[in-house]
C-alpha cells in the first residue's frame, strides 16, 4: 500500500470568490466548496451521524449492498477517481470489491486537506490499492488522474454523497458534460443522488436541533474571520434551511439579526446587511429517479443502472460515457 499526496500553491481565491458574492446586488451568496476547512469537514462528519440526516448512510447501505454488482458491471482494468472523497468511508466497498480481483489505483480529488488526510488513513488497510491524494478542485484534479491512464485501462468516476446536488440546475449536467468530456467511451460514473421526500424531512435533515448543521453553516463566517480577516459576529446571524419548491432544492442561507456592517479585511470591502437579509451558501437538490436518467443523456452518458434505498430514498446511478 502506497500513499502519496499532490498539493496545490496556496491562491487568492477565497478572497475574491468572497468578495464577489457579497457585493452582488440582490441576494448575497457564498460558494457551498468553502464551507469545508478543518472545522466544517470535522462537523459535516458529525452531520452525517444524525439520526435526522439519513443522507451518508443510505449512500454507504447501497454501496455495501451492491458493490460486487456495480464492479461487475465495470470490467477490466480500472483506475478509480473519486470527486470530493470526504472521509472515503463509504468508498471502503467499492475498493474491496474491485481489489478482490484486479490491483487497483485509486486516486480521491478534493479541496480539504482534511478530508484527503482522512480519506487516506481510513482506507491504508486496504491491500492492492495504491492511493494518491489530489487537493484540487474536481476537474483540474479529474485530468490530472486521466493523464495517468494507461492502454486499455477503464476510469471509474465516483462521485457519491449527493455532492451533485450542491451544483444549481442545470450547472449540474453542465458538470457532468465537463466530466464527460475528459473522460472515454466506455469510462464510468457512479453518481449518488440525494431523492425527493416530504418537506418537513427535509426541514429536519438540515436543521436538526442539536444545531450541528447550523454551526456547520455559521462556520463559514467564523472561517472568513480567520482567513480573510474579517470582523462577523456570529450571533448575529442565524441558520435558516429552507425548501425552494420552484428548483426542488434545500437551501441553507444565514439570515442577519440586525441591520449591521461587516468588515474583510483581506477581500478589501465592508459589506452592509439589512435585519432579516440573508446570504445564500448551499443548495441540495433533490432528484427523481427520471431526472437523473434524463440529466445523465443531456451529458452523453447511458444510465446502465440504478440503485435505491428504501429507509431513506437515495440512489446510486451508474452511468456509461457514450
Ligand atoms: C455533502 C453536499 C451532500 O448537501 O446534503 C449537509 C452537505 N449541508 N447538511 C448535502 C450538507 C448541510 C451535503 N453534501
Amino acid at each position: 500500500m502506497l500513499t502519496t499526496a499532490i498539493v496545490p500553491h496556496a491562491s487568492a481565491e477565497f478572497a475574491t470568490d468572497v468578495r464577489n458574492g457579497l457585493v452582488k446586488r440582490g441576494q448575497k451568496e457564498l460558494p457551498s466548496k468553502y464551507l469545508y476547512d478543518e472545522v466544517g469537514s470535522r462537523l459535516f462528519e458529525v452531520i452525517s451521524a444524525l439520526p435526522e440526516y439519513g443522507v451518508t448512510r443510505a449512500d454507504e447501505r447501497l454501496l455495501r449492498k451492491h458493490a460486487a454488482e456495480i464492479v461487475e458491471r465495470v470490467p477490466g482494468a480500472v483506475m478509480v477517481a473519486e470527486l470530493g472523497s470526504g472521509s472515503g468511508k463509504k468508498t471502503r466497498w467499492i475498493l474491496e470489491a474491485l481489489s478482490h480481483h484486479r490491483r487497483t489505483a485509486y486516486y480521491p480529488i478534493e479541496i480539504s486537506a482534511t478530508a484527503l488526510a482522512m480519506c487516506r488513513r481510513e482506507l491504508a488497510d486496504i491491500d492492492s490499492i495504491s492511493i494518491v491524494g489530489f487537493e484540487r478542485e474536481y476537474l483540474d484534479g479529474l485530468l490530472e488522474v486521466a493523464a495517468r491512464r494507461q492502454d486499455g485501462q477503464r476510469i471509474l468516476v465516483l462521485f457519491l454523497g449527493s455532492t451533485i446536488g450542491n451544483f444549481d440546475r442545470p450547472a449540474d449536467v453542465g458538470f457532468l458534460r465537463e466530466v464527460r468530456l475528459i473522460l472515454q467511451p466506455g469510462d464510468a460514473l457512479l453518481v449518488g443522488t440525494d431523492l425527493e421526500k416530504p418537506v418537513p424531512q427535509l426541514i429536519d435533515a438540515y436543521n436538526d436541533p442539536l444545531g450541528v448543521t447550523a454551526a456547520f453553516n455559521l462556520n463559514l463566517l467564523a472561517r472568513i474571520n480567520r482567513e480573510l480577516g474579517a470582523d462577523f459576529v456570529l450571533n448575529q446571524f442565524t441558520h435558516e434551511a429552507r425548501f425552494n419548491r420552484e428548483t426542488g432544492s434545500i437551501e441553507m442561507h444565514l439570515r442577519s439579526a440586525e441591520d449591521q456592517i461587516v468588515s474583510i479585511h483581506r477581500a478589501e470591502i465592508s459589506v452592509p446587511f439589512l435585519k432579516n437579509e440573508t446570504i445564500w451558501t448551499e443548495t441540495s437538490h433533490k432528484y427523481s429517479l427520471h431526472e437523473v436518467v434524463c440529466m445523465a443523456e443531456d451529458a452523453g452518458f447511458r444510465c446502465e443502472a440504478q440503485w435505491a434505498d428504501r429507509e431513506w430514498p437515495f440512489a446510486e446511478n451508474l452511468l456509461i460515457a457514450e
